[in-house]
């Protein structure tokens, strides 16, 4: 049984919403932002401590989507939110837009890191979570890295960095999702096994369904208890999560919609989030 069945509801619109806007633009990254909406949709349905009518409220969460490729899913929460009016999402990559492809801290309510070249998300979010603890306050910095991010040295220096300063308030997200840009991860850079490897760098860690919005939040209200340690989740997801086409599509990293096959799928994945999103709201 379903505990949160209105997040559940807040993952389908966001992922509705990605598909509209990538719809509309005619391309844009679909896999990673899909994998990513039931996280978004427990992150700011449940756990996060923000306000979206005051986005820089004193002592708020952070979060940074490190990697940035999958803005078009932070936008659609924020939208959701109510950060800025949803007609703003069919804006993105347009000329003077203050949806980017990838996140600006300095053009999106809501948005606090500017992130897109994979690995630097991770230090900067060691950084604020670092300044929450030096200041004393009672705040979260949630972490979302990508499995083929994981690259990227970057990403090591700051899981060291996290761990050696026990940051249980920088809450690591690992978006497991098995493929990055050309392929599978294993094939590229084997991460072989990721909680184990988190482990041994001396983090706490829950290997999560990432489909599993009950999953995700269960763990993220665990690790909120631990107190002197690093804290990760690897998020078991599928590149494309949660339209079947997409998940069975190789080359979903960046979607083109220009095709009659993939704009017939498209269409169909629409009505069916709108039945969705419809009888959930009529119960
Ligand atoms: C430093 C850097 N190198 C390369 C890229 C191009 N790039 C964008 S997304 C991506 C693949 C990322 O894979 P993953 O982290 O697994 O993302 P996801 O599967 O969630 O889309 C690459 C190589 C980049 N944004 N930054
Ligand atoms: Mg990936």
């Amino acid at each position: 049984m379903n505990k949160n069945k209105n997040l559940k509801l807040l993952a389908a619109k966001i992922r509705l919403d990605i598909l509209e806007m990538l719809m509309h633009r005619g391309y844009g990254h679909l896999g990673g932002s899909m994998s990513v909406c039931e996280l978004f949709a427990v992150l700011y349905g449940k756990h996060l401590n923000v306000d979206p009518k005051n986005p820089g409220k004193e002592d708020r969460d952070m979060v940074v989507l490190s990697k940035g490729h999958a803005g078009p899913a932070w936008y659609s929460a924020l939208a959701e939110m109510g950060y800025f009016p949803k007609e703003v999402l069919l804006t993105l990559n347009d000329g003077g837009t203050i949806l980017p492809s990838h996140p600006d801290r300095n053009l999106t309510p809501g948005v606090d890191a500017t992130t897109g070249s994979l690995g630097q998300g991770t230090s900067i979010a060691a950084g604020i979570a670092t300044g929450q603890k030096y200041k004393g306050k009672n705040a979260y910095t949630y972490m979302i890295v990508g499995d083929g991010e994981l690259n990227e040295g970057q990403c090591w220096e700051a899981f060291m960095y996290i761990a050696q300063n026990k940051l249980n308030n920088c809450i690591v997200i690992i978006d497991d999702n098995k493929r990055q840009l050309d392929g599978y991860t294993k094939d590229i850079m084997n991460p072989f096994d990721l909680k184990v490897k988190m482990e041994s760098f001396g983090f706490k860690t829950l290997r999560v369904d990432g489909g599993d919005v009950d999953a995700i939040d269960e763990a993220i209200t665990e690790l909120k208890k631990v107190k002197d340690q690093a804290v990760c989740i690897v998020l078991d997801t599928i590149k494309g999560q949660g339209i079947k086409y997409f998940e069975d599509l190789f080359s979903n990293h960046s979607v083109k919609f220009n095709n009659d096959e993939i704009n017939a799928a498209s269409e169909k994945a629409v009505k069916e989030l709108k039945a969705f999103i419809a009888k959930e709201e009529a119960k």
